[in-house]
C-alpha cells in the first residue's frame, strides 16, 4: 500500500514494541509519524505497518477476521483482548492463551464446561474448553485419535492449560458412578505428583516443568476414559546437584523440609538453608506457596494415584539421603585422596546410609574409590576431593532420576492401560523454548524438541491452509513451504549432526570440550544455522526459530553420558531396602553392560520420534500459551504464533465472503455494481480495476496476498480524501 502523508500507520517503539501514528511527511523513502503518544518518529517506509482503521475497538475473537494479519496488527488484537480479561483468541482453529498470571473467577467452572459441551467451535467466546470439546467430539464421530499440543515459551502456561484439558477431558469422558471415577482421579491426580518431583522454580517460572510429558488419555466405545498412559521425557538431572540463584531444586526437596516434626526427625531434617543442595541459591520459599501444605497435598495425590504408605516412606526416605549426601564434604588426604572433611561430613555420610539401607563403608567407599581393573587384578584408586565430590553428585542424580522413572512407571501401571480402546486424546506438555546467560546440554536438548513441534506446527498450519484453498477449489501448488528442517538436520542428522558428533567425541578417550567445540566450528564452519562467536573457545550459536541461542559446551560430553558407576549400582542393588534395590536391579544379558557408552542425546532423539510418530498418526489440534509483560510482547519475538501468521503469509492470509469484499470496495468501480453480474465476477473486476493480481477467487470468498487488503484499503482512503476535495470545492463554489 502506498503510505502517504494522513495515513495511519504502525511504528516500531522501543518500550511499547508497537505504536500508532499518522505520517505527517513523506520525503523519499522515509516518512515523518507523529505517534499517539505524541512523540516525532523519523523511519524508512518499509518499516511502516498500514493501521486498520476500520477493526473494531474490542478487537477480534479471531485472527483471521483481522484485514491486515502483521505483527503490529495482531498484537494490538491480542492487547486489547487482554486488557478486557479475554485471554484466549483464534488465529483460525489455533487457540492462543495469554497467560494472565492471577485466577479469573469462573473461567473454568463447571457451568463453563456445561456451556462448552458439544458446541460448535466458534459458537462461544474462544476457550481451552472448546477445543477440548473439538478434539473429543472428532474422536467420537470419527473414531479417529487425536492430539492436543500445548506450546509456548517458558513461564507461557503450557502446564496449567494442560492440567485444564485434562480436566475438561475427565468431565467429558467422567463415569457417572463414584466408585467408577478412580481413572480419572488418578489421571488428574497423578499432577501434583509428578510436579512436586520434576518441578521446580526457574528464572522464567516458579513451577517450571523440567521433564516433558505426554499423557494419552484413552477412551472406550462410549466415549468414558477407561486408562492412561503418562510418557515422560528427559528430566534435567543436573538440577539435584546444582542450582544457581535464584532457582530452587525440585520442589520435593522443599516440601519434605517443610513436613510435620515426626518426618523431620525420622529423616533427620531441618531447616534447608543447611543442605549444599539447597543452599547454593538464597531462595528457599515461593511467593503465595506453602511447603508444609504442599508436603501434605502431595501425599494425598500419591494417596489417590496408588502408591503405598510403606512406598512413600521410601520415597521420601531417599529424598532425604539426597540431601545428606549433599553435605558429604572431602578433604586432601595425601597427595590425591579425600578423606571426610569433618564430623560433620561423617554424620551425614552416616544419616545417608541408614536412609538409604547400605552399609557406611561401602557407601564412602564407593564415593572416594574407584576400582581399576587390570589383567591381573582389581586394584583400588582414590579419588581427589573434587573427583568424590563428582562421584557423589553422580549418585544422588542417577538416585533421584530412576526414583522420577519409578513414580511415572507406577502411576501407569496403577491407572491402567485399556488394551481395547481404539481412541485416545494426547496431550502434549513439553519444555518450553529456553536461552539462559549459560545455556547447557539441557537447554540444547529442550530447544531441540521446540524446533521438532515447530515442524510439526508448521506443517500442520500449511496443510490446514491448503484444505481451506482446497475446498474453495483455488490453485495452491505454488505456495513455498517454509520449515525449520535445516535447524533441524544441524541437530539431529546422521551421522554429521550435532548430536552424532557429540556421540563420537564421547566415544573417544583422549576427547575434551574443547576438542568437541573445534570439531563443532569445522564441521559447520558454514552452516548458516550455526555461528561460532567471536573469540569463542567452547561456546557455539545456533539460530533457532525462536532466537539465538548460544551454548556453553564444557559439560556436554558428561551430560550425553548416561552412565552408572559400577560401584554405585553394586552399592545400592545391595541396599536392605527392597524399594531401593529394585530401583537398581542387577544387571543382566539384556541392560547394556555397566559403564559401556550409552547416549542421552540419541536416547532423546529416538524418543523424540517415536512422539512425532504417535502425533502424526492422529488429527492435532494446537494451543501457542504467549507469556506477556507490560507491554504485551512475547519475550521470544518469533514466537509461534508468529510463525502461523507467517506460514499464512506464505500463502492467502486474508479472504473475505464476496459480498463483504464488495461491501468494502465496490466504491473503488462503482460502474461494476451496475453490471449487473454476479458477485465473483464483480470482485475480479475491481480487483482488475485497481491493478492488483496474484489474488485467487474461490467459490465463495476471495482470497488475497499479504498486503493487498492494505492497498485496496489505501486507494479507497484516497478516493475517499478526493472525493472529500471535490465537495469542498463545490460547497465552496456554491457559497
Ligand atoms: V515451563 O516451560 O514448564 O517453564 P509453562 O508450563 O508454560 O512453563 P505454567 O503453566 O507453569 O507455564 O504457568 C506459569 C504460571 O503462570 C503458573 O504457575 C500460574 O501462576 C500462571 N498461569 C498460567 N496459566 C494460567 C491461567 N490460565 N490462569 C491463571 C495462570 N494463571
Ligand atoms: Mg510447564
Amino acid at each position: 500500500m502506498e503510505i502517504t502523508a494522513g495515513s495511519h500507520v504502525w511504528v516500531e517503539d522501543q518500550e511499547l514494541a508497537w505504536v500508532d501514528g499518522v505520517v505527517t511527511s513523506v520525503n523519499g523513502n522515509e516518512a515523518e509519524v507523529e505517534t499517539i503518544n505524541g512523540n516525532q518518529v523519523t523511519t524508512k517506509l518499509s518499516k511502516l505497518y498500514p493501521k486498520d482503521m476500520e477493526a473494531p475497538d474490542t478487537g477480534v475473537d479471531d485472527m483471521t477476521k483481522l484485514s491486515y494479519l502483521h505483527e503490529p496488527a495482531v498484537l494490538h488484537n491480542l492487547a486489547i483482548r487482554y486488557g478486557i480479561k479475554e485471554i484466549y483468541t483464534y488465529c483460525g482453529n489455533i487457540l492462543i492463551a495469554i497467560n494472565p498470571f492471577q485466577a479469573i473467577s469462573h473461567l473454568y467452572d463447571t457451568k463453563l464446561m456445561d456451556s462448552y459441551k458439544g458446541a460448535q467451535l466458534g459458537d462461544r467466546s474462544p476457550h481451552v474448553f472448546a477445543i477440548t470439546d473439538v478434539a473429543y467430539r472428532a474422536m467420537n464421530n470419527e473414531g479417529k485419535s487425536n492430539s492436543i499440543l500445548v506450546s509456548g515459551e517458558s513461564g507461557a502456561g503450557k502446564t496449567e492449560t494442560t492440567k485444564m484439558i485434562m480436566r475438561y477431558l475427565a468431565y467429558l469422558g467422567g463415569h457417572a458412578a463414584a466408585e467408577a471415577r478412580t481413572v480419572e482421579r488418578k489421571v488428574l491426580e497423578s499432577n501434583p505428583v509428578l510436579e512436586a518431583f520434576g518441578n521446580a522454580k526457574t528464572v522464567r517460572n516458579n513451577n517450571s516443568s523440567r521433564f516433558g510429558k505426554f499423557v494419552e488419555i484413552q477412551f472406550d466405545a462410549r466415549g468414558q476414559i477407561s486408562g492412561a498412559a503418562i510418557r515422560t521425557y528427559l528430566l534435567e538431572k543436573s538440577r539435584v546437584c546444582q542450582i544457581s540463584e535464584p532457582e530452587r531444586n525440585y520442589h520435593c526437596f522443599y516440601l519434605l523440609c517443610a513436613a510435620p516434626p515426626k518426618e523431620i526427625e525420622k529423616y533427620k531434617l531441618g531447616d534447608p538453608k543447611s543442605f549444599h543442595y539447597l543452599n547454593q541459591s538464597s531462595c528457599y520459599e515461593l511467593v503465595g506457596v506453602d511447603d508444609s501444605h504442599d508436603y501434605l497435598a502431595t501425599k494425598k495425590a500419591m494417596d489417590i494415584v496408588g502408591i503405598s504408605v510403606e512406598e512413600q516412606d521410601a520415597i521420601f526416605r531417599i529424598v532425604a539421603a539426597i540431601l545428606h549426601l549433599g553435605n558429604i564434604a572431602f578433604a586432601l588426604e595425601g597427595e590425591d585422596s579425600s578423606v571426610l572433611e569433618d564430623d560433620k561430613a561423617k554424620f551425614h555420610l552416616q544419616v545417608a546410609a541408614e536412609l538409604l539401607m547400605c552399609d557406611l563403608e561401602a557407601l564412602e567407599t564407593a564415593l572416594c574409590k574407584r576400582n581399576m581393573v587390570t589383567p591381573e587384578e582389581v586394584i583400588k584408586r582414590s579419588l581427589d576431593p573434587l573427583g568424590a565430590a563428582i562421584s557423589r553428585d553422580g549418585l544422588a542424580k542417577t538416585i533421584y532420576a530412576r526414583l522420577f522413572d519409578w513414580l511415572v512407571k507406577k502411576i501407569n501401571v496403577s491407572i491402567g492401560q485399556d488394551p481395547d480402546s481404539k481412541c485416545l486424546i494426547g496431550v502434549l506438555d513439553i519444555y518450553g523454548f529456553e536461552s539462559f546467560k549459560t545455556s547447557s546440554f539441557e537447554q540444547f536438548c529442550i530447544n531441540f524438541t521446540n524446533e521438532k513441534l515447530q515442524q510439526h506446527f508448521n506443517q500442520h498450519v500449511f496443510k490446514m491452509e491448503q484444505s481451506v484453498y482446497q475446498e474453495e477449489e483455488i490453485d495452491w501448488s505454488y505456495i513455498d513451504f517454509v520449515d525449520n528442517q535445516d535447524v533441524l538436520d544441524l541437530i539431529e542428522k546422521k551421522p554429521g549432526g550435532i548430536i552424532s558428533l557429540l556421540d563420537e567425541t564421547c566415544m573417544f578417550p583422549k576427547s575434551t570440550h574443547e576438542t568437541f567445540a573445534q570439531k563443532l566450528y569445522q564441521t559447520f564452519k558454514d552452516h548458516k544455522r550455526f555461528v561460532k562467536p567471536k573469540l569463542a573457545r567452547t561456546e557455539f550459536t545456533i539460530v533457532h526459530y525462536a532466537g539465538e541461542v548460544q551454548y556453553q559446551c564444557d559439560q556436554f560430553l558428561d551430560k550425553n553420558k548416561d552412565y552408572i558407576v559400577p560401584e554405585h549400582q553394586e552399592l545400592l542393588s545391595t541396599s536392605k531396602c527392597s524399594f531401593i534395590a529394585s530401583l537398581f536391579p542387577s544387571l543382566n544379558a539384556e541392560t547394556p553392560k555397566s559403564g559401556k557408552f550409552s547416549s542421552i542425546g540419541s536416547r532423546f532423539k529416538l524418543q523424540l520420534q517415536q512422539l512425532m510418530d504417535i502425533l502424526n498418526s492422529t488429527e492435532p489440534h494446537y494451543i501457542r500459551c504467549i507469556k506477556p509483560n507490560s507491554d504485551l510482547r512475547p519475550e521470544i519475538f518469533e514466537n509461534g504464533v508468529l510463525e502461523a501468521i507467517r506460514v499464512k503469509c506464505e500463502g492467502y492470509p486474508t479472504n473475505r465472503i464476496f459480498s463483504e469484499f464488495l461491501e468494502r470496495f465496490s466504491i473503488l468501480a462503482p460502474e461494476v455494481l451496475k453490471e449487473n453480474v454476479e458477485e465473483n465476477v464483480a470482485c475480479k473486476s475491481i480487483m482488475e480495476k485497481v491493478g492488483l493480481s496474484n489474488y485467487q477467487i474461490g467459490k465463495t470468498k476471495i482470497f488475497l496476498r499479504a498486503g493487498q487488503m492494505a492497498e485496496l484499503d489505501g486507494r479507497k482512503a484516497k478516493l475517499l480524501g478526493e472525493s472529500a476535495k471535490v465537495i469542498q470545492k463545490q460547497v465552496r463554489s456554491c457559497i
